[in-house]
């Protein structure tokens, strides 16, 4: 099996680097970027996949986009019982759950919190404000609460449903949100901390450009 994956400069792709890393398998990357002016992606990635989305993955020729269906797929082919919980074992429903929530429910929040501010500021909106505000406070308590006493999603450990989740915790930890919740916190410096993770930074670079 040969895996390309369609990596942008700061953005979601990193994930699947840090899951190509964490399974240990051979795989290429191509880089793209994001245009200067408006951030989104450029022809290079539309003549990849119509949406002109990362992460995109070639396996076998076949392209595919979306980071938990990309994450999934890898895990069932190259996992080796590794990452993943296969049909019938115990937590199975929980590992779905968490790796669909990522993108289906917490992600268009985070983004907006973090996108306000490049738009003129969420506070010229106060209807939208009060929306996302809301929303996103409810959602953060929410994953602070289920990592009282664990370590990672699930019980049984590490998966590929952490890794799906770390990209948008650490986005919206620049905004300091997470201070008040330390099991998020500790629990994104613990995913921070994992070797595949710190690899996958210094191949894909950084999830986030700062200013300066
Ligand atoms: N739900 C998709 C979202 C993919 C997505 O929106 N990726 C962003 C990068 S973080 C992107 O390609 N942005 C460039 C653009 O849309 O122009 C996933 O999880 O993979």
């Amino acid at each position: 099996m040969t895996i390309t994956l369609h990596h942008l400069r700061y953005s979601r792709s990193t994930r699947i680097i840090w899951l190509l890393e964490e399974l240990d398998i051979g795989y290429s990357i191509v880089e793209h970027h994001r245009d200067e002016t408006t951030n989104r992606s450029q022809d290079d990635l539309f003549a990849i996949h119509p949406l002109g989305k990362a992460p995109a993955v070639d396996v076998d020729g076949r392209v595919m986009m979306e980071s938990g269906a990309i994450i999934e797929y890898l895990i069932e082919t190259h996992g080796a019982g590794k990452l993943g919980v296969a049909p019938g074992e115990a937590e199975r429903s929980a590992y779905l759950e968490w790796m669909q929530f990522t993108e289906g429910t917490l992600a268009m929040p985070v983004l907006l919190t973090m996108l306000g501010p490049r738009f003129g500021g969420l506070d010229k909106l106060p209807l939208l404000q009060g929306f996302v505000g809301g929303e996103v406070t409810k959602l953060l308590d929410y994953v602070d609460a289920h990592l009282e006493g664990r370590e990672f999603l699930l019980e049984s450990g590490f998966t590929g449903a952490d890794i799906n989740m770390e990209y948008l915790l650490e986005l919206i930890n620049l905004t300091g949100m997470l201070d008040q919740r330390p099991n998020a916190k500790s629990y994104l410096e613990r995913l921070m901390a994992r070797d595949a993770y710190k690899r996958a930074i210094e191949i894909g670079g950084p999830l986030v450009k700062l200013p300066g």
